[in-house]
C-alpha cells in the first residue's frame, strides 16, 4: 500500500449502507451492494483514482464480528501501542475472528476509519461497544449518519454518542448525496488527523480540478451535439414517373419528418451516452415521468424546455440581423412572419416542434427526379430545447449518487430532472444578451460555419453545469 495515499477502512453493522457509501464516494455504480446481510466477509479495496493515478483509497469491510471480544482484548492490552497490529498478530490464524482480522488489517497498515451507522435506527449495546473498541485503535477517526428512512428520532442520540469517540461525525446519505456533499465530506475528513490535512487538500483540489474537466467535456459534447442537429437534414429522391398524386408527396415528405426526427433523436442519445460516460455512470434509470424519458418531440418537452415566445422572437431577431439574412421560420415550405409561426405553434397539439413545423422541405426538379430534402432545423426554439434537455441531462449525470439503486423511491429526488415549474427551461433563466449569444451561434452552426460566439457560448454553459453541481442545486431541487 502506497503511504501517501489517504486509506479509509469503511466499518459498521451489515447493512448500515457502507458498500453504498463506497460506491457513492468512489463513484463506481458496480459495486454490489448485497441486500444479504453479512455476506461480504473479505476487505474489498476501491481507489479512487484521477488520471490513472490513486488519489485515496477506501476498503469495504465486512464489519465486526466478535465486537465485545475484541474489546475486552483491547482493554487487556491498553498498553500496546498499535492495538490493530497487535491483535491482528495475536488473532491471524484464528477462524473465530477471520472477519475481524479482514477488518483489523487495513487498520494495521494506516487506514483511517469511517464508521457507517443506520441513524434511523436506536442504539444498542453493541452499537457502544464498537464505538468504543474503535476509539482504542487510535486510528483517525470519522463518523457518517446515514439515515435509511426518514426516521430522525433517533439521530441527536447518535450524535451524541459519536461526539465521543470520533474526531467527526456527519450525516451523510449513501443514495442521495451530491458532488458538493462529497466535497463537503472529503474537506472534513482533512479535520480528523493534522497529518492528513496536506494530502487530502491535494486529494480534494485534483477532485475539482477533474470535476472541473468533466464540466468541459460535457460542454464539448452539447456544442458538438448541437452542430450535427442543426446541420443534419434527410433527403430523398424520386423519379418524377414515379410521383403520381400529390398524396404521394405528402406521404415523402411524412416519411422525411419521421426519418429527420429519428436522427435527430440518435445524434441526442450518443450526446447523452458521452455525458453519462464523463459522469462515470453505468447504471443509468430514470423515473417514468422525467422530462428526460419524454420523446424529443413531445409537447410536453416542448412546453417545459426552451424560450418563451418572446425571448424567441427577440433572440431570433438578433441572431438573423447579426448574420445578414432574414429568419427562416418555414413552416413546411410556406414562410410565415415571426409572430405568425409563433403564435400557431404555442399551445397546438404538436407544439412549436411539431411535425410541419421544426424544418423546411425542399424539392427540386432535375432531370426527371424530384429531389426532396427536408432539413436543416429551421424552428428556432428548437436548439434552445435541445440545449435545455443536454443540461438537464447534465444535471442528472452530476448529481446522482453512484450507490443509489433504482429501486430506491423512498430517496427524495434532488435531481431537477423534472422541469422546474416556475420556469420554463435553463435558457430562459438566462438574460436577453445571453439569448442572443445563442441564437447567433446556433445561426452559424446552421450554415457549418464557426461562431466568434463559441468561447462566450462556452462560458455560459460551463457556468450553468457549474451551479448545477454545487450548492444552487437545492433551490432547483425543491421544486
Ligand atoms: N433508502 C436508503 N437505503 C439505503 C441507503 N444506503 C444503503 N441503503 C440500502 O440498505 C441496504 C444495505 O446497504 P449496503 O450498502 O449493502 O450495506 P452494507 O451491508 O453495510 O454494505 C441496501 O438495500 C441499500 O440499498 C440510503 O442512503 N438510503
Ligand atoms: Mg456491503
Amino acid at each position: 500500500m502506497e503511504a501517501q495515499v489517504p486509506t479509509l477502512a469503511i466499518v459498521g453493522h451489515p447493512n448500515a449502507g457502507k458498500s453504498s457509501v463506497v460506491a457513492t464516494l468512489t463513484e463506481n455504480d458496480r459495486i454490489a451492494i448485497d441486500k444479504r446481510a453479512g455476506t461480504t466477509t473479505r476487505s474489498d479495496e476501491y481507489p479512487v483514482e484521477i488520471d490513472g493515478k490513486a488519489v485515496m483509497r477506501f476498503v469495504d469491510t465486512p464489519g465486526f464480528q466478535n465486537p465485545t471480544d475484541i474489546l475486552e482484548w483491547f482493554q487487556q492490552h491498553a498498553d500496546e501501542i498499535d492495538l490493530p497490529r497487535a491483535f491482528l498478530n495475536a488473532h491471524t490464524d484464528d477462524r473465530l475472528y477471520s472477519h475481524d482480522c479482514a477488518l483489523m488489517r487495513p487498520l494495521a497498515d494506516g487506514a483511517g476509519i469511517i464508521l457507517v451507522v443506520d441513524g434511523s435506527k436506536r442504539i444498542k449495546e453493541k452499537d457502544r461497544t464498537e464505538m468504543e473498541l474503535l476509539r482504542l485503535t487510535g486510528r483517525p477517526r470519522m463518523a457518517i449518519l446515514n439515515n435509511l428512512t426518514s426516521n430522525a428520532k433517533h439521530m441527536a442520540a447518535w450524535q451524541d454518542a459519536l461526539n465521543k469517540s470520533f474526531n467527526s461525525v456527519r450525516e451523510f446519505n449513501a443514495h442521495r448525496a451530491t458532488y458538493a456533499e462529497r466535497i463537503a465530506l472529503l474537506n472534513a475528513l482533512k479535520t480528523i488527523d493534522q497529518r492528513w490535512e496536506p494530502m487530502l487538500h491535494e486529494t480534494v483540489r485534483a477532485f475539482e480540478r477533474d470535476w472541473q474537466r468533466r464540466i468541459d467535456h460535457s460542454v464539448d459534447s452539447i456544442l458538438d451535439l448541437l452542430r450535427k442537429a442543426l446541420t443534419f437534414k434527410v433527403v430523398k429522391i424520386v423519379k418524377v414517373n414515379e410521383l403520381g398524386s400529390d398524396r404521394e408527396r405528402e406521404s415523402i415528405r411524412q416519411r422525411l419528418n419521421e426519418s429527420l426526427q429519428d436522427g435527430l433523436r440518435t445524434l441526442e442519445t450518443e450526446a447523452q451516452t458521452e455525458i453519462r460516460t464523463h459522469f462515470k455512470h453505468h447504471v443509468w434509470n430514470v423515473a417514468p415521468d422525467s422530462l428526460l424519458v419524454k420523446d424529443l418531440f413531445s409537447d410536453e418537452v416542448e412546453r417545459h424546455l426552451g424560450l418563451n415566445r418572446h425571448q424567441t422572437v427577440l433572440a431570433s431577431a438578433a441572431a438573423g440581423a447579426a448574420t445578414g439574412g432574414a429568419i427562416d421560420l418555414g413552416v413546411g415550405g410556406l414562410s410565415f412572419g415571426a409572430g405568425t409561426l409563433i403564435g400557431a405553434g404555442v399551445g397546438g397539439v404538436l407544439g412549436v416542434l411539431g411535425t410541419s413545423q421544426l424544418a423546411k422541405l425542399d424539392i427540386q426538379r432535375t432531370l426527371g427526379v424530384e429531389r426532396f430534402t427536408l432539413g436543416p432545423v429551421s424552428n428556432p426554439r428548437f436548439p434552445f430545447v435541445l440545449l435545455d434537455r443536454s443540461i438537464l441531462y447534465c444535471a442528472r449525470a452530476m448529481n446522482w449518487a453512484h450507490g443509489r439503486q433504482a429501486a430506491d423511491e423512498s430517496a427524495p429526488n434532488r435531481v431537477p430532472d423534472q422541469a422546474p415549474k416556475k420556469q420554463r427551461g435553463f435558457t430562459e433563466a438566462l438574460d436577453g444578451e445571453d439569448h442572443k449569444v445563442l441564437a447567433k451561434f446556433f445561426a452559424a452552426a446552421r450554415k457549418g460555419k464557426h461562431s466568434p460566439q463559441e468561447q462566450r457560448v462556452r462560458e455560459i454553459l460551463g457556468s450553468i453545469l457549474h451551479d448545477l453541481s454545487t450548492d444552487k442545486i437545492d433551490s432547483r431541487a425543491s421544486l
